[in-house]
């Protein structure tokens, strides 16, 4: 799938970068005519291809979907085929500029799967090669960055972003960089969360910027119980070519000023869609936490996701991070039609988004 953005909202970076030449128009990749010039004796103005593309590589919450030990109705009938659903892997996407090189941005547990189902990140240039030129990373949940085990092979350190909180983790209570260390070892980053930019080579039109976010950090962690900003961030992503950006956090529990600024700003929200209901795992005999106990804002009800996102301007709004318990897995779901009617799209495997 190739999706572009239907209603580009205004320029608002403030990175002004090359774009001296790049109109505001849905982007095409094609010579078009404006709308408001059609007709008129005015020659067709130059539409450049979206320079930043965004690949949904896995669009599952923590276990996928299904899940391997889960016997929901949701989870039954994908695997047996009786409902009008897709299996999707754990969440992650990937940005590039040029299509050879990518960010990944989490390192799910699927990684492998998801490198098979997108050629894109395969090999190409040398015996030996990636698509994967770095790593960021927003938390340090299992789902979001156990893959790394997987890409030890390469022959190079791994380029790895993440804020200092995330970095501890992986080198105390989830050791992760100290075992790659006797791989390919890794090349760390701290994020900032200060509200500076940053950019990750060799992309050279995408800027990043972290937004901290109210969370803890993961059950496995000693500071669970101590959060502080920088254990999870979602992430402003910016093409500086066209001026558009995506606001990405498969994790959102709670709206702070700043993740309402960076939302507001956004062209694409690309967000926290694992329940509808806050107490969906409950009700349904899963868990005993309701969504906003494990740091996720649900869809339905006061203050949930569908009306935070009724107040945003972007073009797009987009769920992923999509629990298995989730009714809105299912296409024709009453649910779905719900989302529709708010203009709220659910990610899938596969998806592409361009800025
Ligand atoms: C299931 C899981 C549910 C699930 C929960 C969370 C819990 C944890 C925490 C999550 C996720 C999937 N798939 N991360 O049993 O159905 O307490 O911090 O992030 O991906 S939140
Ligand atoms: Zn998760
Ligand atoms: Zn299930």
């Amino acid at each position: 799938m190739h999706h572009d953005l239907a209603n580009p909202a205004s320029n608002r970076c403030p990175f002004r970068l090359r774009n001296h030449h790049v109109y505001r128009e849905p982007l095409t990749g094609k010579l078009r005519l404006a709308p408001a010039l059609a007709g008129a004796s005015r020659r067709p103005r130059p539409v450049l291809e979206p320079h930043v593309k965004i690949r949904i590589l896995g669009s599952a919450a923590g276990g996928g979907f299904p899940q391997w030990n889960c016997n929901c109705a949701n989870c039954d009938g994908v695997r047996k085929g009786t409902i009008d659903a897709v299996p999707r892997t754990q969440s992650s996407i990937a940005i590039s500029e040029n299509s050879i090189d990518w960010v990944l941005v989490n390192a799910s547990p699927d990684i492998l799967a998801q490198i098979r189902a997108n050629p894109v990140l395969q090999p190409a240039r040398a015996i030996r090669d990636s698509g994967i030129c770095a790593v960021l990373l927003m938390d340090a949940q299992i789902d979001h960055v156990t893959g790394l085990l997987m890409l030890r092979e390469r022959a190079s350190p791994l380029p790895l972003y993440a804020t200092r909180q995330v970095l501890a983790e992986l080198s105390q209570s989830l050791p992760l960089t100290r075992v790659l260390g006797h791989y390919c070892g890794i090349e760390a980053h701290a994020l900032g969360i200060d509200g500076a930019a940053l950019t990750i080579p060799p992309l050279v039109t995408t800027t990043f910027m972290p937004v901290p976010l109210a969370s803890k950090a993961p059950p496995y962690s000693a500071r669970r119980d101590d959060p502080h900003p920088g254990d999870n961030i979602g992430l402003a992503i910016c093409s500086t070519a066209s001026g558009r950006r995506l606001f990405y956090a498969p994790g959102l529990g709670q709206l702070t000023p700043p993740v309402e600024a960076a939302m507001r700003d956004a062209d694409v929200l690309l967000v926290d869609g694992t329940c509808w209901s806050d107490d969906e795992m409950i009700t349904l005999g899963l868990s005993h936490k309701s969504a906003r106990m494990m740091g996720h804002l649900a869809q339905s009800g006061p203050g949930g996701m569908i009306e935070v996102l009724d107040r945003m301007p972007a073009a797009r709004k987009i769920l992923i991070h999509i629990n298995n318990s989730n009714p809105i897995l299912r296409e024709d779901a009453p649910e779905r039609a719900v989302l529709a009617a708010h203009g709220i799209e659910v990610a899938a495997d596969g998806m592409e988004l361009a800025l």
